[in-house]
C-alpha cells in the first residue's frame, strides 16, 4: 500500500459572506429555470460542450476516489435506432401493466408514454455506466465503494453543467438496461445507471404544469 502523501489545498476561494449569499442565490435561481423536457430540436450540439460537461461530472466526489463511472456518448445512427427500439419495448411492458396502478397514476400528470423518439433524434445521448470494480487509475480493478451515491452525484453535476451551458436535459432510466452494455460496448461488470439526453428544446416544446410545483424551503428542510 502506498503511504499517504499530502499537498497544500490549492484553488479554494473564500468570498465575503454577502458575496456568498449573492452567488448561491444566483445559482439557485438559475437552477430553478432547469426543466426536464421531452421535445428536442434536432440541431447538433458541439462536442466540446459535452466534453466539458463530462469533465465537470468527473470532478464529483466518489468512494475512495475511484471515480466509478463511464460516460458513453451514443452518436451512431444504427446504435441510436437500436437503443430506441430496445427502450420502447421495455417501456411498452411497463406502461401495459408491469408498472402497476399506483406508479402509472403517479405518472399521469407528466403525460409520459412508451414512445421515446428523443432516443433516436435528440442531438446528445449520454449513457452513464456505474463500475463495480476500478480504482484511481483506469488500469486498476479493485472493489469500488458507494457506487450509486458516487454516480448519482456525478449525474447531478452533469445536469447542472449542461444547464449552465444552456442545454435542456432529460434523465431517462429504462429498466432493465442490460442492452446498453452491448450497444455501448461496455464490459459486464459495468451497469447502465442512467441515460442523459441533452439538446435544444423544440420550438413548440411544452412541459407538464405538474413539474413546476416545487416544495417550499420549510417542506424540504429543518434545522434541528
Ligand atoms: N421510465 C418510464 C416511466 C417514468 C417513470 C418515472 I418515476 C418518471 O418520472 C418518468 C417516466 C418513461 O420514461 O416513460
Amino acid at each position: 500500500m502506498s503511504a499517504e502523501k499530502r499537498v497544500p489545498l490549492e484553488n479554494y476561494v473564500e468570498y465575503p459572506a454577502e458575496e456568498m449569499l449573492r452567488r448561491v442565490t444566483e445559482f439557485a435561481t438559475d437552477l430553478k429555470r432547469r426543466r426536464t423536457i421531452r421535445d428536442f430540436d434536432d440541431r447538433p450540439v458541439d462536442r466540446g460542450i459535452i466534453e466539458q460537461a463530462i469533465l465537470a461530472a468527473g470532478t464529483a466526489p466518489s468512494g475512495a476516489n475511484h471515480q466509478p463511472w463511464h460516460f458513453a456518448v451514443i452518436e451512431d445512427a444504427a446504435k441510436r435506432k437500436a437503443l430506441r427500439e430496445a427502450a420502447e419495448a421495455e417501456e411498452r411492458a411497463f406502461y401495459e401493466g408491469k408498472a402497476g396502478d399506483e406508479w402509472l397514476s403517479a405518472l399521469e400528470p407528466l403525460g409520459t408514454d412508451a414512445n421515446k423518439p428523443f432516443l433516436e433524434h435528440a442531438p446528445v445521448i449520454i449513457a452513464v455506466f456505474a463500475q463495480k470494480r476500478g480504482g484511481v487509475t483506469i488500469e486498476e480493478k479493485k472493489k469500488n465503494y458507494y457506487i450509486n451515491e458516487s454516480v448519482g452525484i456525478a449525474c447531478g453535476m452533469m445536469l447542472a453543467a449542461l444547464h449552465q451551458a444552456g442545454l435542456a436535459t432529460l434523465t431517462h432510466t429504462p429498466n432493465p438496461m442490460r442492452f446498453l452494455n452491448e450497444i455501448c460496448d461496455r464490459p459486464a461488470d459495468e451497469k447502465a445507471y442512467m441515460l442523459i439526453v441533452a439538446g435544444y428544446p423544440a420550438k413548440d416544446a411544452t412541459v407538464p404544469e405538474h413539474a413546476l410545483i416545487k416544495k417550499s424551503l420549510t417542506d424540504i428542510s429543518s434545522w434541528v
